[in-house]
């Protein structure tokens, strides 16, 4: 079983689906869990790339490769259909960010990171920049490693925010940068002028980049990432395939071109 797992990904770790039952995100996938789950099955994905690939990025990281959303889920699927062969009588479920399970601290009720003033999980080896997904099953498992608690509150990235999203550890998601790059429709000025001034189209990665327990964090050993890197998104890049494709091409446009005025003036 252990190899079905670590063919997935090198990081993961055991929920206990009890310990995030009463705390489900509600969305239309939660109409998939298992009826009588037991175990949340969690594993994080790297997806930091060595600096020299972030030449001209104007993106977030995240948004720099591929979306996640075609490579994770074949990945947890494909470990679904070797644990069903395995344990023909038990269910197996994957998820990923469309996901009842609040993702962040399901992996640190499985002791494979702590959850960082910033909200995102942070992990020894990857840091945060690791795309997270689960597999919720009917199979019970005891968790190997302790559950993690919280990063030191050194309050760098709450300091860092531009927004001043974050507030003694609670992130407000309506005032977060990466939020304001995905809305829709028209900006307000002060929107408009903090998008150009992070010079990001998409995304916001500025408290994951002041963090200290990022400071070593290690690149990303998945060929999909690896290949598919695309720092520097123009009008002409292709949008399918991206992780902002979801929200339309209006949107990403919107934000390259209050961009390109910024280098214009
Ligand atoms: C909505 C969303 C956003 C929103 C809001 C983010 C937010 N922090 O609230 C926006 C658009 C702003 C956003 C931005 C980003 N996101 Co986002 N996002 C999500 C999503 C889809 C849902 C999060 C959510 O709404 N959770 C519900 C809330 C209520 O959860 P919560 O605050 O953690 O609280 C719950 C639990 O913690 C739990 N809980 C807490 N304490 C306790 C105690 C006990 C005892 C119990 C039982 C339970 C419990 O109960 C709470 C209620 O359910 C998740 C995927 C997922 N399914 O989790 C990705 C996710 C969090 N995002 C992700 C990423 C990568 C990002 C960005 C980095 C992208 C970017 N570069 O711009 C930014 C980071 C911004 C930031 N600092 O958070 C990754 C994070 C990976 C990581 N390392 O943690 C996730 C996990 C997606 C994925 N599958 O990889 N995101």
């Amino acid at each position: 079983m252990y190899n079905i797992l670590n063919e997935i990904s090198d990081l993961w770790g055991f929920c206990p689906f009890d310990k995030v039952k009463d705390n489900l995100i509600e969305c239309r996938a939660k109409s998939r869990l298992p009826q009588d789950a037991k175990t949340v099955i969690v594993f994080a994905f790297p997806y930091l790339l060595p600096e020299e690939k972030y030449e001209g990025l104007n993106v977030s990281k995240y948004a720099a490769v591929e979306d996640y959303h075609g490579i994770v889920p074949v990945k947890l699927q494909q470990g679904c259909d070797k644990l069903k062969e395995l344990y023909p009588g038990e269910e197996f479920v994957c998820f990923s960010d469309n996901s009842p399970i609040p993702e962040v601290y399901a992996c640190c009720e499985a002791g494979i990171g702590v959850k960082g003033a910033n909200s995102l999980l942070i992990t020894e080896k990857y840091g945060s920049f690791v795309f997270l997904g689960e597999i919720v099953t009917t199979l019970a498992l005891e968790s190997e490693r302790p559950a993690a608690g919280m990063c030191t509150n050194c309050g760098r990235c709450s300091k860092a925010c531009p927004t001043g999203a974050i507030e003694n550890g609670i992130i407000n998601r309506e005032k977060c940068l990466s939020h304001i790059t995905q809305k829709k429709g028209e900006l307000t000025p002060e929107e408009k002028e903090l998008i150009r001034k992070s010079g990001c189209a998409w995304g916001c990665d500025i408290c994951q980049n002041v963090c200290p327990l990022n400071k070593n964090a290690g690149t990303t050993g998945i060929e999909e990432f690896i290949a598919s890197s695309q720092p520097e998104v123009t009008l002409d890049t292709e949008i399918e395939g991206r992780a902002f494709a979801w929200r339309g091409e209006k949107v990403i446009k919107r934000n390259l071109e209050l961009l390109e005025d910024d280098n214009g003036s």
